[in-house]
């Protein structure tokens, strides 16, 4: 058992090393010699990118895995969020949390779209539907709502609002590969859903996404935006870009769909660990999963509420970092206090505010063991008991970097 004056910030040696930093997103990698196999048949056809073969093969993988009629890889999420809202012709004001990546926000912004940002609910973190209403103007063309941490929005009443009000749906589900709503796998609600493979994400494709559908003309005009609107070789059909998948993008995604049980059930074995582990720890709580659900469970999200007599997010965090645990605070500051929007307010945002100070995201995935968990949630429960013993040993080293 770590003893206080063994922790790194005591001046111990750090928990983990510098070549063996523990950190939010180091990649899941599935089965080499064939993600080389299929590089190399790539190389050999000299076919690498433009709707290749291998993206046409993960396109139609990926629709069947999620139940979806069309889907459409794309280079990354964020061009992904582009070409969905300006395939659906989206204009003036659309409704998005602020309680997300900074992505979702600038994938508007970009396309002159002012985003509206909506409070979350302060138990699923996701965009709360009886907020929505309220912000809703007569520039409102649609709802770009947040599957965060893979844990499906208020779907059933955001299909109703957006039905009712004549909004457009989008749901950036980056975070929701692999992530069910009762029947459907989420991928086949909204007018479209855009997933994010990046490489921090469980399931990667190096860089890369996908948008699905069940609508087919909203899927052809998707594809054409992909490709810069070209309908034939000199023939375009609308404004277009360049977002299309690479061949080896798409071999590393049929390999990652290869192995999407194993990571799955890793990252569940690593949560159940932490919530066990941390379960007797006072002012922690590890966010849950709706376990009658599919879940992805890449992100082990913890809370710790603001208590004048123990620790901050902030400290803990910045304890935890001296041990070479970089954990993460997702998604912090929220966007309405970044540029550019942090000049529109002023925000009447409390739950996002809340969130933004009280979460920290932990190490997961096939590069964290069992035993990394259990020294980690050791180091935290230390930390957590010891309060004023970390408060003020942060403080003076504070001090010392402010004087030196
Ligand atoms: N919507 C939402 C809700 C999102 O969360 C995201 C992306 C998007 C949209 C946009 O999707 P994409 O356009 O990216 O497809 C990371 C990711 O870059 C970003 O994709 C992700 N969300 C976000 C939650 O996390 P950063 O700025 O935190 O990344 P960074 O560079 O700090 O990396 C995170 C950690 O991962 C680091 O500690 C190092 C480690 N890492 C990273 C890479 C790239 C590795 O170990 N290996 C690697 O190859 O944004």
């Amino acid at each position: 058992m770590t003893e206080l004056q063994e922790l790194a910030i005591f001046g111990g040696k750090p928990a983990f090393g510098e070549d063996h930093k523990l950190v939010v997103g180091r990649p899941n990698i599935g089965d080499r010699d064939e993600l080389f196999r299929l590089i190399g048949e790539a190389l050999d056809r000299r076919w690498l990118t433009n709707a290749g073969p291998l993206v046409q093969e993960f396109e139609q993988r990926l629709a069947d895995y999620l139940g979806v009629k069309q889907c459409v890889t794309v280079c990354n999420a964020t061009i992904g969020l582009e070409i969905a809202a300006r395939a659906l012709g989206l204009k003036g004001e659309v409704i998005t949390p602020s309680f997300t990546f900074i992505a979702t926000a600038h994938a508007l912004q970009w396309l002159g779209l002012k985003p509206v940002f909506c409070d979350v609910d302060p138990e699923t973190h996701n965009i709360d539907p009886a907020q929505i209403e309220k912000l809703i103007t007569e520039n409102t063309t649609g709802i770009m709502a947040v599957h965060l941490w893979g844990r499906p929005c208020a779907i059933e009443q955001l299909t109703e609002i957006a039905a009712r009000r004549n909004l457009a749906l989008i749901f950036d589900a980056a975070h929701a590969f692999g992530c069910s709503h009762g029947d459907g796998m989420i991928g086949s609600f909204g007018d479209v859903e855009v997933f994010s493979f990046h490489a921090t994400k469980f399931f990667n494709t190096f860089e890369g996404g996908a948008l699905t559908t069940n609508n087919d003309e909203l899927a052809r005009q998707m594809r054409l935006m992909r490709n810069f609107g070209f309908k034939g070789y000199d023939e375009v059909d609308s404004v277009g870009t360049n977002g299309k998948m690479s061949e080896v993008s798409a071999a590393m995604g049929l390999v990652s769909l290869n192995s999407v049980a194993e990571f799955v059930a890793v990252n569940k074995r690593n949560y159940d660990l932490y919530r066990a582990e941390l379960a007797g720890v006072a002012g922690v709580s590890v966010i849950d999963y709706n376990e009658s659900e599919r879940n992805n469970f890449q992100y082990i999200v913890l809370q710790i509420p603001a208590n004048p007599e123990g620790l901050t997010r902030d400290d803990l965090r910045l304890a935890l970092w001296e041990e070479n645990v970089i954990a993460r605070r997702y998604f912090y500051p929220g966007c309405h206090r970044m540029a550019p929007y942090d000049s529109n307010g002023p925000y009447d945002l409390p739950v996002t505010e809340q969130l933004a100070d009280e979460l920290l995201l932990m190490p997961n995935g096939t590069a964290v063991t069992e035993d990394d968990i259990r020294k980690i949630c050791r180091m935290i429960g230390l930390m957590m008991a010891h309060p004023a013993e970390i408060r003020s040993k942060l403080e003076s080293a504070q001090a010392a970097a402010t004087t030196s």
